[in-house]
């Protein structure tokens, strides 16, 4: 695979309402999205790293300058026969594992182009459409969170996650829980907590939770595995897990019992593939966590939670429940099932809306060499 160029695309999308965790609100999101050449194959790829260092120290910003000065140059002259062959490439350049992630993407898509097999036949995804839920972001009243989760029940997502942070917590999820007695229903703290501090949570194990995000901060093995003991709720780690050594240790020390995975959060699809292989390995269920995708990397998340031992519902929701208008011709619905169609087509499965991309992108730039 000789890739002769690369554009990158800083992307500003509307949400179609405004989406708070315990790291801030935002009304837009901001994403870099690559696109790839290989003589006449275009392959697309998304990095997911917001506006702000939030959820992780990588930014628009920073994808942009690691992708621009690091990671295309070595792509571009580099000789790669399958995308395999990226992860150990790129080893050498510390973190910045969600650029990574976006390149990756698109040469998963081009392979996949080129093999004429979709991204899950590829990767040896066992289902054809994967079963979805719905992450709910911190409302303004306790009223409103309860109403917003049963529009989305009533559209037919059968898991609620909802945000919480301290303050906004046990007494918005014994709410929820109050109003819907049965549903699959799940919180996420985005390491908003401390081990004193995740005390007052204890009132969650009342909830028949399937789990509980990531209550403690991202470099906090050890005290998640403190909390696990106190919890019969399994914990599930997000942001803490960013390579396959945090993922053995976190399964050793029972730092938690579930893990989320994201591929732009590892690294790539090939490292969340070894995850998923490793959690396999040690009974430790997984499921597909959610970045506010566009459709791009929607369907890169529907392909990877095709694999057998995502059990659990991915944050994988209809394109209509983030945007008016995606940059992917194709729409994301919700079967009446909770869940969504793993694409089909080769690579990806996805073409590309030129007017909608140019709707949104925000600045652009191409990088060859001749
Ligand atoms: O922690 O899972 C998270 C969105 C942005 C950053 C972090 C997270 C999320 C979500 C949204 O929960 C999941 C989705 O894409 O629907
Ligand atoms: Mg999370």
């Amino acid at each position: 695979m000789k890739i002769s160029q690369i554009t990158l695309r800083h992307l500003r999308m509307k949400l179609k309402s405004p989406f708070e965790t315990s790291f801030g609100s935002i009304a837009t999101r901001d994403c870099v999205l690559i696109e790839a050449q290989m003589d006449d194959i275009t392959g697309w790829g998304e990095c997911v790293a917001d506006r702000d260092p939030g959820y992780s120290y990588e930014t628009a910003g920073t994808v942009w300058h690691v992708l621009k000065d690091f990671l295309a140059p070595i792509i571009i002259e580099g000789d790669i026969s399958t995308p395999h062959d990226f992860h150990p490439m790129v080893d050498k350049i510390r973190g910045h594992l969600m650029a990574k992630s976006g390149l990756e993407m698109a040469l998963w898509d081009i392979w996949g182009k080129l093999e004429k097999r979709s991204l899950r036949e590829i990767i040896g995804g066992t289902r054809t459409r994967v079963d979805v839920g719905v992450s709910v972001g911190i409302q303004p009243q306790t009223e409103a969170l309860v109403k917003t989760v049963g529009n989305y029940l009533n559209q037919g997502y059968q898991r609620i996650k909802i945000k919480i942070k301290p303050g906004r917590d046990v007494h918005e999820t014994q709410a929820v829980r109050h109003a819907f007695p049965d549903i699959r229903l799940q919180v996420d703290a985005n390491s908003a907590y401390t081990l004193e501090t995740a005390e007052r949570l204890l009132p969650l194990d009342e909830f028949g939770l399937l789990l509980i995000e990531q209550p403690l901060g991202e470099d906090d093995l050890w005290d998640h595995s403190q909390l696990q003991r106190r919890f019969r709720t399994p914990i599930c780690l997000d942001e803490s897990i960013l390579t396959m050594r945090h993922t053995r240790q976190a399964i050793e020390m029972v730092a938690c019992r579930v893990i989320n995975i994201k591929t732009g959060r590892v690294g790539g699809l090939s490292q969340a593939i070894a995850i998923h292989d490793l959690c396999s390995q040690h009974h430790i269920p997984v499921w597909c966590g959610g970045m506010l995708e566009t459709g791009v990397g929607r369907a890169a998340n529907l392909a990877l939670a095709s694999l057998p031992n995502f059990t659990l519902p991915g944050d994988i929701s209809a394109t209509d429940r983030y945007y008016d208008e995606d940059i992917t011709d194709q729409c994301f619905i919700l079967n009446p099932d909770s869940t969504i169609d793993v694409p089909a087509l080769p690579g990806l499965g996805i073409t590309i809306n030129a007017h909608a991309l140019d709707r949104v992108t925000i600045d652009r730039l191409r990088i060859s060499y001749a």
